[in-house]
């Protein structure tokens, strides 16, 4: 195309073209630069709309309206101080002081990360928050955080949707500006499902904390603390809010569970705020927390601890504003919440809900509803463009108090049933899980200790082995990887350490180990590791690249290839990413500031004897044809 380019411009053709033709015409480079990224994504948009995206049904691509937008918001006359703005200005220590002083409850809002993540297996794409980013930030100064990455987001963000999870960060933080800005980060695990030594995990939170992370929410799987205190003093050392989380399990007013007591969680206040926490949320990541649990709960952790108290839970038995209103009447100081078309089931409870809940009551949220309802709309929009990806419970379910599966990890696993055959099996699969908790002495489960738990429970279902085959025949039956990694003690001890029996069973002759697994771990070698990513990419690597790589080797390196092949795809609109183009149809892609290339698909071939099909586009109103295989 370079050539064509050349061949065709008029001082060529003029016949006045010298050597120094191409250097002193710099703008064939740029044309055929702009022409290649073209080229690029009409590869990735043939591709889509011959073959589907990968993991969903491939069909005829819907019509739709763009999502609507607030018209008008509400401004405060005065402006707004958030707490964004103190912790810039005076520090960790002086936000925590803004939180005390606050009669109202506060509000983290989870819709760019932990609701997607429980509704829509996390497939919410970056472009689709920016659009909404300023407003959200202009219509709710009041928000204490908007929790935007970590948890499984930054994965699933190289993995399927193509896109640099830092890039979103840095984007969401040039759009948000005044807002703290919060991630969930898995201790020792980072935003991996297993342990890394302790210099990645310090180099991992500096530099997040330079790209724009105010609060991080450190949990441990296990909550094994020894493997959450480098997490906390390093973001304490990076001048970030350190907000420690204690992840709720079992049911402090059932008298016959006697492992996590209201005791053992005060017990672990305690220690994390002498470890240096800013905040300690309570992580309800099953949604699990009973109403009256609740307020004991909060009631007995304020007369404990000084610091302020997070609550963070996942609606699924429908009863999380009772949950909310329990605890604000307990005293707790921000909760977690969506907004309204984002919320509800295996995600937050609503924003909207909660406000309504609490309205002319003493703590009752400071926001602007009629702003809350208007960017709502927004979502409402949204969250019809990721149909394809919605797996989850359409209305509550109790059962979660029996099952107590996370949130996040609802979606996933009914996804992972499925795709091992399993889909008439899933309440079976449900049950299964209960079953390995016990089995593995009633864990903590949430990422990675849940993993374990649903990979044992569909184990066992496949296999159709009950728990007494397992103890029966366990030694001659070869366990899944993160099992026997479990037992290995590579996630950390369990509260009370593991069932030796099964322990035994699984490890064979393996001998576990005691100790934190990032003390045994040799540091990484950000140099080498550095040299070895350059060889491979071909490019010197940021140190972002350099962190990724070292978490997802593989999952990095399929993104580098990606991003070689069909260029920025992060920039087309949700619909043709997901679904590619209907004949007929033009779409516009903003490339950069200035330059949009106007992508218009004409015609699909017949497929010729290798199943090779010509797609017939227009790019910038020139004939383009594009050859893609059809694997149909
Ligand atoms: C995650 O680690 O991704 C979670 O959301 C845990 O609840
Ligand atoms: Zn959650």
């Amino acid at each position: 195309p370079f050539m064509q380019n050349v061949i065709s411009h008029p001082v060529f053709l003029s016949g006045e073209a010298k050597t120094t033709f191409i250097d002193t015409t710099p703008e064939l480079f740029e044309f055929s630069k702009v022409r290649d990224r073209g080229n690029k994504m009409m590869q990735y948009v043939g591709n889509i709309t011959v073959n589907g995206f990968p993991g969903i049904e491939k069909r005829d691509k819907k019509f739709f309206t763009p999502a609507r937008k607030p018209a008008k918001l509400l401004t405060l006359e005065n402006g707004y101080e958030s707490a964004k703005n103190i912790l810039d200005k005076n520090g960790p220590e002086a936000v925590v002081e803004w939180i005390k002083n606050k009669q109202e409850v506060l509000l983290t809002d989870t819709t760019f990360r932990d609701a997607h993540q429980s509704l829509l297996a996390t497939r919410v794409r970056t472009q689709d928050f920016l659009n909404i980013a300023e407003e959200t930030q202009k219509g709710i100064p009041q928000l204490f955080s908007s929790e935007m990455w970590g948890g499984a987001t930054f994965d699933v963000a190289y993995r399927f949707l193509n896109e640099d999870p830092w890039e979103r960060l840095a984007k969401l933080r040039n759009k948000m500006p005044d807002t703290l800005l919060q991630m969930l980060f898995r201790g020792s695990n980072a935003v991996g499902y297993q342990n890394y030594p302790d210099n990645v995990i310090e180099a991992f939170i500096q530099q997040a904390a330079q790209n724009g992370i105010d609060v991080f929410r450190i949990f441990d799987s296990l909550n094994w603390i020894q493997q959450m205190e480098k997490s906390i003093q390093s973001v304490r050392d990076n001048g970030k809010i350190a907000e420690a989380a204690i992840c709720y399990t079992g049911d402090i007013n059932d008298p016959t569970r006697d492992k996590y007591t209201i005791e053992y969680y005060k017990d672990m206040a305690r220690e994390l705020e002498n470890q240096g926490a800013h905040i300690i949320a309570v992580k309800d990541m099953s949604g699990i927390l009973m109403p009256q649990a609740a307020y004991r709960l909060i009631s007995e952790l304020k007369a404990t601890v000084n610091v302020p108290i997070h609550l963070h839970t996942h609606d699924t038995s429908g009863n999380g504003i009772f949950t909310y209103a329990a605890a604000v009447k307990a005293g707790v100081d921000i909760v977690d919440v969506a907004m309204s078309a984002m919320s509800g089931a295996t995600s937050q409870p609503s924003m909207n809900s909660l406000y309504y809940a609490l309205v002319n009551a003493d703590r009752a949220p400071d926001i602007s509803i009629e702003n809350v309802q208007q960017i709502n709309h927004y979502w409402e929009d949204i969250r019809s463009h990721y149909s394809d990806f919605e797996v989850g419970i359409s209305a509550p379910s109790t059962e979660v108090y029996q099952h107590e599966m996370p949130g996040g990890q609802y979606t996933n696993l009914q996804q992972q049933s499925k795709a091992v055959g399993l889909v008439e099996q899933w309440d079976e699969v449900k049950t299964m899980y209960a079953t390995v908790n016990q089995m593995f002495g009633d864990i903590v489960k949430v990422t990675p200790s849940s993993k374990v738990v649903g990979d044992m429970a569909l184990f066992m279902v496949q296999n159709k082995l009950s728990e007494e085959d397992v103890y029966e025949k366990g030694m001659s039956i070869d366990f899944p990887e993160s099992v026997i990694s479990f037992f290995m003690g590579d996630l950390g001890q369990p509260t009370g350490g593991f069932p030796e029996k099964l322990q035994r069973i699984v490890l064979k002759d393996k001998k576990p180990i005691t100790v934190r697994p990032g003390s045994l771990a040799k540091p990484v070698d950000f140099n080498e590791a550095k040299k070895e990513l350059a060889e491979k990419i071909q490019t010197e690597p940021t140190q972002e690249d350099v962190l990724s790589y070292i978490m997802y080797p593989q999952v990095f390196l399929d993104y580098r290839k990606n991003l070689e092949s069909f260029g920025e795809v992060t920039l087309l609109d949700t619909m043709t990413f997901f679904h590619g183009m209907r004949t007929g149809e033009s779409i516009e892609v903003q490339i950069e500031k200035g330059k949009t290339l106007i992508i218009k698909l004409n015609q699909i071939g017949e497929p010729n004897s290798e199943g090779m099909r010509i797609l017939y586009f227009d790019l910038n109103g020139q004939g383009r044809e594009v050859v893609v295989k059809d694997h149909s």
